[in-house]
């Protein structure tokens, strides 16, 4: 099912074809002068997917109060919907990666067979523990997998096989483990011990991973706990996920992170270990902000890239999960989610750009200068006209949020999706 008019699409990129052709050609003449064949690059470039984070279509909010938007997605089938209409207008967001009780639904064959109709898949399972739900025996106020007692950890575990399950049954082939549990004051928890008791439950939710599946263990250096966090920093998530296994592995949201920390590092680090496992993308200021990806740091967002990009090109063996992580408080969740998938794609084809042979060599001649400038050449390349022929020949818009705020959707969904009363303040 197209929930917007791929009329109204066509004619849109009708209007602009002209502009992108002679665009493409003269940013393909500027690579070729670089011995870079764009066609190659655009090849590459239309590969690249993103996961849409399920809660991410909802408007976000923070601790003091959230605003929501009109037409809000009301349940999960909603939220395909408009993670449906953001594929269809970039073609680079295929998977969907799902939030558990967020998403809960009666019937998972249902919502699989949902998806397929709007042409997405699951991608990663993410389980929480992090707040209580309705009638649930124990609280997770003082920790889930790593609390000091034993019928609250063992909830959150079983909490974590019923992901999994879940998962199964929508074709997932991930599950992502964050927990909040941490401390607010320096003697409250016992480090070594809540390390321990989170490893005990960790190990127990990795026996019953199905052999074609992966853990992926989010760490995060604070918030909600704010002295100390059980998985803080990638050292103590490369810690665990070496103690469980070569399914267990690392996955970086790039606004969880000390303010100066060196990210795209940590990435060469978590991939030379084999233990990299994916992404969630968003962009920060000075915390985990959440905002959307490469809206305030591009060339972060890029060296992350282009580690990738020099790791895939030197051979290595690793297959990352990208998915956004971000929370939409003043802006149109679609528009935000669309943009910053787009903004993944552009870092990616601009470090495809990179040249490596001539990198290696003023690396291996220290020669800092050359090296900083052949990131920067690959950085400063315009490459919207190669993103745009990426997107007409996938049939996606070349102007995604121009098509979709010609198409009224938001206001559609308005009358469609009556607002539901309350909704206080809250991160979501
Ligand atoms: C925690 O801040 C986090 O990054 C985790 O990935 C959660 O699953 C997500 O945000 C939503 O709260
Ligand atoms: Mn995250």
């Amino acid at each position: 099912m197209k929930t917007i008019d791929n009329e109204l699409l066509e004619l849109h990129n009708k209007q602009q074809l002209r502009h992108v052709r002679n665009d493409y050609e003269h940013l393909g003449e500027q690579l070729a002068r670089r011995n870079i064949d764009i066609d190659v690059v655009r090849q590459q470039t239309a590969t690249f997917g993103v996961a849409i984070p399920s809660w991410g279509v909802g408007t976000g909010g923070t601790r003091f109060a959230r605003f929501p938007g009109p037409g809000e997605p009301r349940h999960v089938f909603d939220k395909l919907q408009d993670c449906g209409v953001i594929q269809q207008l970039t073609r680079c967001t295929p998977t969907v990666s799902l939030h558990i009780p967020w998403d809960r639904c009666s019937d998972w064959s249902e919502l699989r067979g949902a998806a397929s109709e709007q042409g997405l898949a699951f991608d990663a399972m993410n389980s929480n523990t992090f707040s209580d739900q309705p009638g649930q025996a124990h609280s997770y106020k003082y920790g889930s997998l790593s609390h000091t007692d034993a019928a609250t950890r063992m909830q959150a575990v079983a909490h974590n096989l019923e992901c999994i399950e879940i998962g199964q049954a929508l074709g997932s082939k991930a599950l992502t483990v964050w927990v909040g549990d941490g401390s607010n004051f320096p003697g409250q928890q016992h480090f070594r011990r809540a390390f321990d008791r989170y490893l005990d439950s960790a190990r127990q939710i990795y026996a019953a991973l199905p052999n074609d599946w992966r853990m992926f263990l989010e760490h995060k250096i604070c918030e909600p706990a704010f002295y100390s966090t059980v998985i803080q920093d990638w050292g103590s998530s490369f810690v665990a996920a070496s103690a469980l296994g070569s399914k267990a592995q690392c996955l970086v949201d790039l606004g969880h992170h000390a303010p100066s920390v060196n990210i795209e590092l940590i990435v060469a680090r978590l991939i030379a270990a084999g233990k990299l496992a994916g992404f969630h993308f968003n962009d920060s200021k000075y915390g985990d902000d959440d905002l959307d990806a490469g809206s305030v740091s591009p060339y972060r967002l890029f060296l992350v890239f282009n580690e990738l990009v020099a790791a895939a090109h030197e051979g290595v063996a690793f297959d990352p999960a990208y998915m956004l992580d971000q929370s939409h408080n003043v802006t149109d969740p679609i528009e935000s989610l669309m943009t910053s998938a787009q903004q993944c794609q552009r870092s990616y084809a601009q470090a495809l750009l990179v040249d490596r042979a001539a990198l290696d060599a003023a690396q291996q001649a220290n020669d800092a200068l050359a090296a900083t400038h052949l990131l920067k050449t690959a950085f400063q390349t315009d490459v919207t006209p190669l993103l745009q022929q990426v997107r007409l020949d996938a049939g996606a818009a070349i102007d995604p949020v121009a098509v979709y705020r010609a198409s009224a959707y938001r206001a559609r969904m308005a009358s469609a999706r009556p607002a539901v009363v309350g909704g206080g303040g809250g991160i979501v």
